[in-house]
């Protein structure tokens, strides 16, 4: 049977709208939908990896460009004084969507450590 497709999946298939700010060939980014911050974003791979925990030595370079992704939308977002970057992973780290995906914080204290 196949696996159901993540809210995430859906997103990137284009069946459910997302406010997206950027699209590459490896990833997309785009806002969530319940801000923790002024700056949320969202930077996920196109490739369905759950979470930290299913990647492989094969996701290395993936993995370097995600984070590069989230350094120029910081940037982009005028987030020069700092910003925060979150990656929740499995049920006891927070994850809910099973879609590997970096949260990007910024505009706003960010205290440590985090709640
Ligand atoms: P996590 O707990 O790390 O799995 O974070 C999942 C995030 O995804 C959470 O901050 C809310 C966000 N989110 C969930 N569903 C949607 C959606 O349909 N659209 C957008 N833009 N964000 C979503």
């Amino acid at each position: 049977m196949a696996e159901e497709k993540t809210i995430f999946a859906r997103i990137i298939d284009g069946e459910i709208p997302a406010d997206i700010v950027h699209s590459d060939d490896l990833c997309i980014a785009f806002r969530d939908i319940k801000p923790q911050a002024p700056v949320h974003i969202l930077v996920i791979p196109r490739k369905p990896i759950a979470s930290l925990f299913d990647a492989t030595a094969e996701d290395r370079m993936l993995l370097g460009h995600l984070m590069l992704v989230v350094r120029d939308l910081a940037l982009q977002e005028g987030l020069e004084e700092g910003f925060r970057t979150v990656l929740n992973t499995g049920a006891g780290g927070g994850q809910e969507v099973f879609h590997l995906h970096f949260h990007l914080l910024g505009k706003r204290k960010l205290n440590w450590p985090p709640g």
